[in-house]
């Protein structure tokens, strides 16, 4: 095996392995996404952030759910002027690249919070499409292939590092999605964010979160979020990055062999920081055992005829 079988350009990135904190975990500062790369995340992506601060929903926010959580942030960010200090002081610290997550109302909007990321010294901008309970952002691009297709062409136009369009997993066919995102210019595709869910309590008899409803995050997803990473690769040559209830290096390797070269771990870091490194040994390990050189040497291996 490689010595450096672990590591592996993404769409342009240098990853020295394939995990990545997924974004809305460790919110927005340049001290925790620190923490998480010397936990040994290969990339940081951060909580998405828009052209204007918002507070985001009433509490509360979060509920546990069977294997899983259920979140209705609502947006809650600092806006992107007050973020570009936090990227240029991550990027002083960072020895792993950070994505920054950018959401909008409009094409316009997209391309400007973007722009203004990359100005900063982000090394890729991830676009949130897909948030599952915002009104006017997410839901609706999120499931519309033209209007996808005219953020992505807009914001591709606006800046020179590599785009990752986040996708829904709430949409009839995901890959039609995809195809709209890679023909406007995405490099990369991030598959999936939470599925839209509920929580309802028997005693008060009303939905739990403030917001009603919604998005359904953690191990209970995963084969939901696995077979929308199968269902892209089967179609599309685009790198991908698997989202999604991955918890261990088992989860990691089943994502890497449905198709996705690198894996964003969200949940399952609030229970255990250590995560990316255990991951990154488990998939090490198990490409040792397998007689696989490096990563991209399984990558998609679950599609042989
Ligand atoms: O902030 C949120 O409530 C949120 C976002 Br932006 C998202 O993309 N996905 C999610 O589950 N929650």
């Amino acid at each position: 095996m490689e010595s450096n079988a672990l590591s592996i350009d993404f769409a342009g990135l240098n990853l020295p392995n394939p995990t990545m904190l997924a974004s809305g975990i460790m919110g927005y500062s340049a001290e925790s996404f620190h923490r998480i790369a010397k936990s040994g995340a290969g990339a940081v992506v951060t909580k998405s952030v828009g052209s204007q601060p918002r507070t985001g929903y009433a509490n509360p926010t979060v509920v546990q759910a069977e294997s899983g959580i259920i979140n209705a942030m609502g947006l809650p960010n600092p806006g992107i002027d007050v973020f570009t200090e936090e990227i240029k002081f991550s990027k002083t610290i960072l020895r792993v690249p950070i994505i920054v997550s950018v959401f909008g109302y409009s094409a316009e909007d997209y391309a400007a919070v973007a722009k203004k990321a990359a100005d900063a010294g982000a090394d890729a901008v991830e676009l949130n499409v897909s948030c599952p309970h915002v009104k006017q952002t997410g839901a609706e691009i999120g499931q519309s292939p033209k209007l996808l297709a005219e953020i992505v062409q807009q914001v591709k136009a606006a800046i020179n590092k590599p785009l990752i369009v986040k996708l829904s997993p709430n949409v009839t066919d995901i890959t039609v999605l995809a195809q709209a995102a890679v023909e406007a210019g995405a490099d990369a595709l991030t598959a999936v964010n939470t599925l839209r869910a509920i929580a309802i309590d028997a005693e008060t008899q009303m939905p739990i979160l403030a917001n009603k409803k919604g998005g359904l995050s953690g191990a209970c997803m995963k084969p939901v979020a696995l077979r929308c990473v199968y269902d892209i690769a089967d179609q599309y040559e685009v790198p991908i990055i698997g989202c999604g209830g991955v918890s261990n290096w088992r989860d990691a390797v089943e994502f890497l062999l449905a198709g996705a070269s690198a894996v964003q771990i969200g949940t399952a870091v609030a229970d255990d920081i250590e995560v990316f490194q255990s991951i990154t040994k488990g998939v090490e390990n198990y490409l040792r055992k397998k007689n696989a050189r490096s990563v991209k040497d399984i990558v998609g291996l679950a599609h042989r005829k």
